[in-house]
């Protein structure tokens, strides 16, 4: 048999939560199954048609030439494998007929038979073919032919607690497979079957018989507690509803027990399903025409949960745009997927002109809000903030409540739509992503509901992010340079505040006068205590902190969001103690800073780093100094206009070489 290179990409990439769940191509038909604890999803891959069409190809129709598969841990996260058989790859199948209809897939003593439709090479209609691999995710190998007497589309195979696979397919036949799989038991009946004045020949059963099917389609069969389930499509006014049997016998005959799913409510005539159990709830796959409104043969996959009633029969399930899954709050959650609203709440695509850029939702005025479900917050740490992806035509508030409108406020934002200033551009009806701090952390998984306090706003999703960590405590007696050299232990005492909002003033005879101003001056002169406090001045009492720096620079703007009173337009004096072995004769003090620094040495100003100017490591070098034999004290004042203040330290020998034999204290 001729080898044909089966896997044309594998690209694994992670998508996101919520209905749809495959959210940057179509994808139809969802098969699910379960494979090793994961879920395996082998949907139909639908495209738009190529221009010009292939001649015969029917306009405004399904048009597939390959298959992905996608599996997730969680039904959340969704990662393609990538395309496992393209139409030029089936032996049998007519290389440019777009007709990869819905597929299934299964597994059998360790291998793994994909089984989907394709238009043959010779003749009309479909057949059905099947592809063998080792592992789910592929390479699969088609088989040579396709499975003989089976025409139609929409394969499914059950198989049954009696030890037998069986084949179901579109219409409503079903056959028994041999044990290899790929051919119909030898035993398996034929039917004359007339349409219109034609008559065929049908392999299999029709487990139909007596069900509703005007058009029935895509069937879906399982086992679950004794009883077999027959479900599929067909059209009860309309459009297709998914509807069900039940048997105690795999080819039926089967009774008629109801819908698992209404008529799409708005313009999608079919629906394709599947139907699994996953860590103990059930869940019904579908599609629907979300990204595509105007196209129903372009569709995506939707996952509901499923349940049964005590006598085995299905509750009705009805389609959400929230889907399933826990989100963790520290991934972004699309809101405008909710599960309720208040009433005036829209939903309309960020982007008509490219659907698969999502949804918003529209809050129409004060009060209106969303509530989306199951949200974890387990991994969200203290300090942590919320950012939202919003859009408003003027300033309003917003806040993301627990549970409902009344709920408790987990953080609130006020959105700032700036439309005049010098440098400005109009951001009204812009999407902005703004943050606030979250107020309060809610334990484990809960519901969010996001409220308008103010005014009108659309809301795309919202995010929670654990701050990084820019610097600890400092613990223990002492600690040494970094790998590089740099001096990552300080006292950093909390900002003194200035009336100032600029950089560019920080000449040298600025900075020697408020540097130099004694009240700042004696404020670096000793070596403070963890938690001492200083009085600056009548109305402002500061504290030392010890700290031992993350990183190499010591992100001062990260220690005013925690402790100053003023982020910007404020000074930072900090300390440490150098402790040598020996006397280190012609050292330099290397230092950047944002925004301008002063740095002493025993008291002795060693260097100015004056200007408007951005923390670059190594940026100056002090003048040539001592460091003596056990104690030096090394202190800095750090002033900072607007900037995101920030300094890192070491010193180098004669040499150049970088000097790192010292303890910090
Ligand atoms: O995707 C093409 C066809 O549409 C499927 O085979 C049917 O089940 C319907 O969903």
């Amino acid at each position: 048999m001729k080898r044909l290179l089966l896997i044309t990409a594998f690209l694994p990439t992670v998508l996101y939560a919520q209905n749809p769940v495959i959210r940057d191509q179509f994808a139809a038909d969802p098969t699910a199954r379960v494979f090793n604890g994961k879920v395996y999803l082998f949907p139909s891959h639908d495209i738009l048609q190529p221009k010009p069409m292939p001649q015969g190809m029917r306009e405004n129709w399904f048009c597939m030439e390959d298959y992905h598969v996608f599996s997730s841990d969680d039904l959340i996260d969704w990662t393609d494998h990538g395309v496992i058989i393209n139409q030029k790859e089936v032996p049998w199948g007519n290389p440019t007929a777009y007709s990869m209809w819905a597929p299934d897939c299964v597994e059998r003593n360790g291998k793994y038979y994909f089984y989907f439709p394709d238009a043959p090479k010779s003749g009309m209609g479909f057949g059905i073919g099947v592809a063998i691999a080792d592992k789910p995710e592929g390479p699969y190998k088609p088989v040579a032919n396709n499975i003989e007497g089976v025409n139609g589309i929409d394969p499914c195979v059950l198989q049954a607690s009696d030890g037998n696979a069986y084949l179901f397919w579109g219409a409503g036949r079903c056959a028994k497979l041999k044990d290899n799989m790929i051919e119909i038991a030898d035993d398996t009946p034929k039917e004359k079957v007339k349409w219109g004045e034609r008559e065929f020949e049908m392999m299999g059963v029709n487990c139909l018989k007596g069900l509703p099917s005007r058009q029935a389609e895509g069937p879906f069969a399982f086992e679950y507690n004794g009883n077999y389930y027959l479900t599929y499509p067909y059209v009860r006014t309309n459009t297709e509803v998914l509807g069900y049997a039940m048997s105690k016998n795999p080819m039926g005959p089967y009774e008629y027990k109801g819908l698992i799913m209404a008529e799409h409510a708005d313009s999608c005539w079919t629906n394709h399903h599947s139907i699994i159990n996953f860590k103990g709830q059930w869940y019904l796959f579908y599609h629907h025409n979300d990204y595509s409104p105007n196209d129903d043969k372009r569709r995506s996959v939707r996952i509901e949960k499923l349940y049964f009633n005590p006598d085995g029969t299905i509750k009705e399930v009805k389609p959400t745009m929230r889907g399933v899954g826990v989100n963790n709050a520290l991934s972004r959650i699309d809101v405008d997927r909710y599960n309720t609203a208040s009433k005036d709440v829209n939903t309309d695509f960020v982007d008509s002109s490219d659907t698969f850029k999502g949804w918003f939702a529209g809050l129409k005025q004060k009060g209106s809000y969303i509530v989306y479900n199951d949200v974890n917050f387990a991994d969200v740490k203290n300090r942590a903030y919320a950012i939202a992806t919003v859009r408003a035509n003027k300033n309003t508030k917003f806040s993301i409540r627990e549970k409902n409108a009344k709920g408790k406020v987990i953080a609130e934002f006020n959105v700032t739509v700036v439309t005049e200033g010098r440098f400005r551009r109009d951001y009204s009806g812009q999407w902005l992503a703004v943050t606030a701090p979250l107020k309060y952390i809610p334990s484990g998984v809960t519901d969010l509901c996001i409220v308008a306090d103010q005014d009108a706003i659309d809301v795309d999703a919202v995010e929670f992010k654990n701050r990084i960590e820019y610097y600890s405590n400092a613990t223990g007696a002492s600690s040494q340079p970094d790998n590089d050299g740099f001096v990552r232990r300080w006292n950093v005492l909390e900002p003194i505040p200035l009336d100032i909002n600029t950089n560019i003033l920080f000449t040298d005879s600025y900075l020697a006068q408020i540097l130099g101003d004694p009240k700042v001056q004696a404020l670096i002169k000793t070596v403070p205590n963890d938690r001492q406090q200083v009085k600056y001045d009548s109305k402002t009492t500061l504290t030392w902190h010890k700290i031992e720096s993350n990183f190499y620079n010591v992100k001062l703007f990260r220690f005013a969001e925690q402790y100053g009173t003023k982020i910007y337009g404020v000074i930072f004096p900090v300390t440490t103690v150098i402790e040598c072995d020996d006397d280190m004769q012609g050292v330099r003090l290397m230092a950047g800073s944002n925004s301008a620094s002063k740095w002493y040495l025993n008291g002795e100003e060693i260097l100015t780093m004056s200007g408007d100017r951005r923390m670059v490591r190594d940026d100056c070098a002090s003048k040539s100094i001592t460091l003596r034999k056990g104690t030096n004290v090394l202190s800095g004042l750090i002033i900072n206009g607007p900037g995101m203040s920030d300094f890192c330290v070491r010193f180098i020998d004669k040499n150049g070489n970088t000097v790192k034999n010292f303890k910090v204290k």
